[in-house]
């Protein structure tokens, strides 16, 4: 559906109270955002594009393909199946590449910081034996940062490995989930190898077989899943802190009248995180003081947002929909940014004010930005710098207009190793308490919401799918701009219980949490597979993954790291539901998507179009696996005693104010 501001007064479409505001406002009608270029273009996709039968992977074309058209196959003889297959593949391969290439700067950065450089420190010790282990590190009796030396050197390796055994973390899924691996020949070898792979298989006239394709898609995704994104999520924790439980506040609200506003917008968080210290230097404060502002107020936008949210608290102004409009504020004094998901528009939007546009990373410039590199090796300094260009922008602000009923309470921070503690409490660390309560039936199941919006629809459709999974007791974990959305309308929250069904709403009550549990960035789906594992190994519920009753969506994707999480979800065996996928033009293709996998893998992709049935189909599809595991009939609730209330009430949210095992 076609999404229209149409001057605001029509916008029937956007639901979002703080984007209508902003829209409507004397500053938001003075820009041309996404969903003015949407209304002007009509949303007339190309038929051939969207349906993936579109193929230019040489100079013989572009050729359109029409499925069961003899004449309309490629000029080398290409079947639709073969181009939508190919097409998938390569989306796959450059949503990989994404995770990978900022996982690579993280483990760098992780080095650095094992070295003693930079103004970081290693965080988490406990989690960095535990991690050093998988890695074959010996620990006894060794410094810290020895330790650190050396799994950062073992990291980094893992991206230019060629052959021998397969990534190290793929020893941490399920046996029975190793063993599908090693039978289909997909285990990764090494991370960068599979995309390159991927991208020659691709190539015009090498691989023709649409299964054989997706064997290698599956082997790419791994390799971001269990490898990049898995090492970026481990690293930074290890580096910055394993989320905890906290508060925060989320919308474009968290903008403040007179304060510098730095909003910080992509994915890398070593950038974020310099920022948050040099925010707090007593000079920089001063600086802003000089300039009339009462201080600095960081705000996050996408997924850098939730780096920072996640640990450290630090408000989200906006997600990915968001972020013209949270200029269109005309309170903004610069956007940093560094890479993934920046829209090249924002540079036009802030020629209307006085922002600028910040890029620090070589890789991804702007015409119109001001560059400052981020130095890795000096990052304070370099944060220090981009915050004196954003201060002194301060006198310049103009007319603004921030949205002030707009400001949403959260409680994030919800890592595995919280959820662990939490659920198991404080003497017995365990996933038994969340099994027993899916056994018997209080919660129905897992599910993740993750992934992007999208301006082709509607903005309110991660609610929609949430609001109908908690009120009939499945668990619900987000990630993403997906989190941020459902952050926005008041579900990130432990209040929020009361629209969870009876069962879930007991679990949540007892523990303290909320029925939508933020587990992070893009990068931090990670975190699901390890909580999926963990639930599998806490036994009750099957011996795969592929058994849980659990199951993924991110209906509103836009990035191609959507589908590469999509596939290594799959290949990992959970079953996930997209709004649609670029598949359809090519039949035998796009049915082997959503049927034949099955039986490779134990998972498959879902399609459905409303945002309700989506919720329906994640509800079914749980229901199938309580069944296969013969749990269905347990549905009946069993009333906590105040003994199992006890046990569970020991969690960091009930006694501990939001404190975790790794403190706050
Ligand atoms: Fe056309 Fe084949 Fe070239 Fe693709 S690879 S553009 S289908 S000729
Ligand atoms: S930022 S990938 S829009 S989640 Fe990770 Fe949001 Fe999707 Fe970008």
């Amino acid at each position: 559906m076609a999404i229209s501001r149409s001057g605001c007064e029509g916008c029937t479409s956007i639901t979002c109270t703080s984007t209508l505001e902003v829209l409507s406002s004397e500053t938001g009608k003075q820009v041309k955002t996404a969903y003015d270029r949407i209304e002007s273009r009509g949303m007339s996709a190309c038929l051939f594009g969207s349906t993936g039968t579109c193929c230019r992977n040489c100079n013989m074309g572009p050729c359109q393909i029409i499925d069961g058209v003899e004449e309309m196959v490629g000029i080398c003889g290409a079947t639709a199946d073969t181009v939508a297959a190919r097409n998938f593949a390569r989306i796959v391969a450059a949503g990989s590449a994404s995770h990978t290439d900022h996982a690579r700067e993280m483990v760098r950065g992780f080095l650095e910081t094992a070295k003693g450089h930079g103004p970081h420190q290693i965080k988490d010790v406990e989690k960095l034996k535990s991690l050093a282990q998988v890695f074959g590190i010996e620990t006894e009796g060794r410094e810290v940062n020895e330790i650190a030396v050396e799994l950062g050197e073992k990291a980094l390796a893992e991206f230019g490995k060629q052959d021998g055994a397969p990534l190290s973390m793929l020893k941490r899924a399920p046996a029975k989930r190793q063993a599908v691996w090693e039978r289909l020949g997909i285990a990764p070898r090494g991370i960068d190898r599979e995309i390159v792979e991927m991208m020659h298989r691709t190539h015009m006239g090498v691989d023709q077989d649409y299964e054989n394709l997706m064997l290698q898609a599956s082997r790419c995704a791994l390799s971001d899943g269990w490898g990049a994104s898995m090492l970026s999520t481990e690293l930074t924790d290890i580096m910055f802190g394993t989320p905890v439980p906290r508060r925060a506040i989320v919308d474009l609200g968290v903008l403040k009248p007179d304060h510098v506003n730095v909003t910080v917008h992509g994915h890398e968080p070593l950038l974020a995180e310099a920022l948050c210290i040099a925010a707090q230097d007593p000079e920089m404060i001063e600086l802003a003081k000089k300039q009339g502002a009462k201080g600095i107020n960081l705000a996050g936008v996408c997924c850098t947002g939730n780096e920072i949210l996640m640990r450290r608290g630090i408000p989200v102004a906006a997600g990915f929909v968001q972020q013209e409009i949270a200029l269109a504020t005309g309170a903004v004094e610069a956007m940093v940014v560094d890479v993934q998901c920046i829209m090249q528009s924002v540079a036009e939007v802030a020629k209307s004010f006085h922002t600028d546009i910040i890029t620090t990373n070589y890789r991804a410039k702007m015409p119109g930005g001001v560059h400052i590199q981020f130095d890795e090796e000096a990052p304070l300094e370099s944060a220090k710098a981009i915050l004196t260009h954003a201060i002194k922008n301060f006198k310049k602000r103009g007319k603004f207009h921030i949205p002030q009923d707009t400001k949403l309470d959260v409680v994030v921070g919800f890592s595995h190793e919280t959820i662990n503690y939490m659920l198991g409490g404080r003497f017995r660390a365990s996933y038994r308490p969340l099994n027993d309560n899916i056994i018997n039936g209080r919660i129905r199941g897992v599910a993740a919401i993750v992934g992007c919006d999208n301006y082709k629809l509607l903005d309110n459709s991660h609610e929609v799918i949430a609001r109908e999974l908690i009120k009939n007791d499945v668990l619900v974990l987000a990630t993403g701009c997906a989190a941020t959305s459902l952050g926005r309308v008041g579900l990130v929250t432990p209040e929020a219980v009361r629209f969870a069904g009876p069962g879930l709403a007991e679990v949540c009550e007892a523990v303290g949490m909320p029925p939508v549990l933020h587990m992070g960035s893009c990068v931090d789906n990670s975190r699901i597979l390890i909580a999926a594992t963990a639930m599998v190994k806490e036994g009750g519920l099957g011996d795969d993954i592929s058994d849980l009753p659990a199951i993924g969506t991110a209906p509103l994707w836009m990035s191609e790291k959507a589908v590469a999480i999509g596939q290594y979800f799959v290949a990992s065996g959970a079953q996930v539901v997209f709004q649609s996928l670029p598949t359809s033009g090519a039949k035998k293709f796009h049915d082997y998507l959503l049927n034949g996998l099955m039986d490779q893998l134990g998972a498959k992709w879902n399609v459905a179009e409303d945002p309700m049935d989506i919720a329906k189909l994640m509800i079914k599809r749980i229901d199938q696996k309580r069944e296969a595991l013969g749990i269905n009939k347990q549905r009946e609730r069993v009333l906590f005693d105040m003994a199992m209330r006890r046990e569970l009430g020991s969690g960091p949210l009930k006694d501990a104010g939001c404190h975790g095992p790794a403190g706050g």
